[in-house]
């Protein structure tokens, strides 16, 4: 069972909100650590603790004593005594406080001290009546920026991260996969067609034994609570803060079921629409003739091809003429997982990252990857002790060091997240940046320039000739932050235009680029390349999940240039400086 890794990250995250509430130092960075680790462990944590125990939780990053010994309480008796009495302390509802932008645990703490605020109600309420611009430290600009958050929070905020419970889902699915009562068992709808958030997960499953598979499926650990079980359909929510139906269909309309049931909707109401036009009739139990005979439907496959259709990739189904092509026979040839060769955003503990270089670079050769280049943050992204040129050459030293070290293993390549200055010049000099093997540049601060500024900001940027390339070009972080205003497409045209590659951030609240603009450049013919913006060895395995968003845009290996290898991908750097 992996299910408790994330209720035990969960905790972990929330001991650390609580503890910076009180202003406590240190302890709280060491509480979020340790919640990274446990969230990403490759195997379940109560196997953990009973194999390794107290010591071998210590050895994870960020976890030490005390931090070891929370885990064991919890795991034995399913509290941590001084969570417990810190909520009641402060009784409010601090997740969801703490997600609207501009909230921090310290402000949450305020508000409760001085108007008793609990819950985002009560904060949309005071913020409505005025109350928060007359506290001490707040002012009319904050008050605005936290209803601005509210509001951005309330839009989405409810939707889960598809990076973040792909492995809670995955051990769902496992879980009922190793019940033997099913003979098939697939997550169909949004979860199935990767997009990046995920509203429910919609479980089919082919079983002659539905009541026991029913029976079996809410007595999953993960299971918080049963709305409704029937033999054919049964609804829960999950631990994980989401809900999970799970279908019993019959054999023969599987693949039916698992066309309609993985959407989208408007994908479903196209393809019922064409096998019309075709005289017959589609729907979740089969493709039927015009004598109501059933022509397919146990695999999607056979429904596809009865219909003349190539079989649509799930990731393409979102109708943005993806029938038409399949109609033509000309769907494009998708990227395939696994088909990335380095990882290109990659932070170590020489700014903002949890691990050394020699970490990431082990994580990244069991991983398989040939080459991965490390970008540090530059010097003026102070918070994240961003390197200045003098240490930045100390840098490559030592990565010509290490090189030598994993000769024949793995190449590190030398690179840089160069922070954008205001006015759209970079906070590191050109000479230093000349001796990087990959620049990206990246937007970190004045979000709220106006999109004219915003824009002309990137482009200059971009135009460096030492750039290569635009780290998460749009800056929006989901169910947190919206993007910056930026003309993205005035942005992909002075990319094709000058040889710049665009990056499809693959860490799972940013996955950006998104799929829709990914579409734009492939039609451009601007090229991508798919990193991880990993800030520790935990991250790295997010690159399918950049490749899955690459998909949904439709895009093949030729635009995705870290498919490239090494050799090729560097004569293509050097190809576009000459251009
Ligand atoms: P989500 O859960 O909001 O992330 O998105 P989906 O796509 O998983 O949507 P969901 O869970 O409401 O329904 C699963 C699939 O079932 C959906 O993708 C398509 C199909 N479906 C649901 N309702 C309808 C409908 O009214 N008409 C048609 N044609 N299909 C539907
Ligand atoms: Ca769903
Ligand atoms: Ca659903
Ligand atoms: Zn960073």
């Amino acid at each position: 069972m992996k299910m408790k890794n994330p209720e035990v990250a969960k905790l972990l995250r929330m001991m650390a909100i609580y503890l910076e509430m009180k202003g406590v130092s240190f302890k709280p960075q060491a509480y979020e650590k340790a919640a990274y680790s446990i969230e990403a462990l490759d195997e379940d944590i109560e196997d953990f603790v009973k194999k390794k125990g107290k010591e071998g939780l210590k050895n994870l990053p960020g976890v030490g004593e005390s931090i070891a010994e929370k885990i064991i309480e919890y795991l034995k008796t399913g509290k941590i005594k001084e969570l417990e009495e810190l909520k009641k302390e402060v009784p409010v509802d601090v997740e969801t406080l703490t997600s609207i932008e501009g909230v921090g645990p310290k402000i949450v703490y305020k508000l409760y001290k001085a108007l008793g605020i609990k819950t985002i109600e009560d904060l949309e309420k005071a913020c409505l009546e005025h109350k928060i611009r007359r506290l001490p430290g707040f002012g009319e600009k904050s008050e605005e920026k936290i209803l601005k958050g509210i509001q951005f929070y309330k839009q989405g905020g409810q939707r889960a991260i598809l990076g973040f419970i792909i492995p809670a889902v995955e051990e769902l699915v496992n879980y009922l996969k190793e019940s033997g009562l099913a003979k098939e068992v697939v997550p169909a709808g949004s979860y199935r067609r990767r997009k990046e958030t995920i509203g429910d997960i919609d479980i089919l499953a082919v079983s002659d034994k539905p009541e026991k598979l029913m029976d079996y499926f809410v007595n999953f650990e993960g299971v918080e609570h049963v709305y409704a079980k029937g033999p054919t359909k049964t609804n829960v929510r999950l631990k994980i803060g989401l809900d999970a139906d799970l279908r019993v269909v019959p054999e023969e309309s599987f693949g039916a079921a698992l066309a309609y049931f993985t959407g989208s909707k408007d994908h479903n109401i196209q393809m019922r629409e064409l096998a019309i036009k075709k005289g017959f009739k589609l729907n979740e139990y089969g493709l039927f003739d015009k004598n109501e005979k059933r022509i397919a439907g146990r695999t999607e496959e056979e429904i596809y091809e009865k219909l003349g259709l190539e079989w649509i990739p799930p990731e393409m189904r979102e109708n943005r003429g993806e029938i038409q092509l399949a109609l033509e026979h000309k769907l494009p040839k998708l990227i395939e997982y696994g088909s990335i060769r380095g990882d290109l955003q990659v932070q170590t503990n020489w700014s903002d990252g949890q691990n050394s270089i020699e970490e990431m670079v082990e994580e990244a050769i069991k991983l398989g990857l040939e080459y991965i280049c490390i970008t540090d943050h530059t010097k003026s992204l102070a918070v994240a002790g961003g390197l200045d040129e003098k240490r930045l050459l100390k840098q490559i030293e030592e990565i010509d060091k290490l090189n030598k070290k994993y000769r024949g293993k793995i190449t590190i390549l030398k690179g840089a997240e160069v922070n954008i200055n205001k006015d759209g010049s970079l906070d590191l000099s050109d000479e230093v940046l000349a001796k990087l093997d990959f620049v990206g540049v990246a937007v970190h601060s004045h979000f709220n320039l106006p999109r004219k500024e915003q824009t002309e900001r990137i482009k200059k940027a971009l135009s460096n000739p030492n750039v290569h390339c635009l780290f998460h070009p749009t800056g929006r972080i989901i169910n947190k932050r919206p993007a910056y205003e930026v003309d993205i497409d005035e942005i992909i045209d002075f990319a094709k235009k000058n040889n710049k590659i665009l990056e499809i951030d693959a860490y799972p609240d940013r996955l950006d680029l998104k799929d829709e603009h990914i579409k734009k450049c492939v039609e451009a013919g601007v090229k991508m390349v798919i990193d991880t913006d990993a800030h520790s060895v935990l991250h790295l395995q997010f690159l399918d999940l950049g490749v899955a968003q690459a998909r949904r845009g439709w895009a093949t290996r030729k635009d995705i240039l870290n498919t490239l290898p090494l050799k090729e991908f560097l004569k293509y750097l050097e190809s576009i400086k000459k251009k």
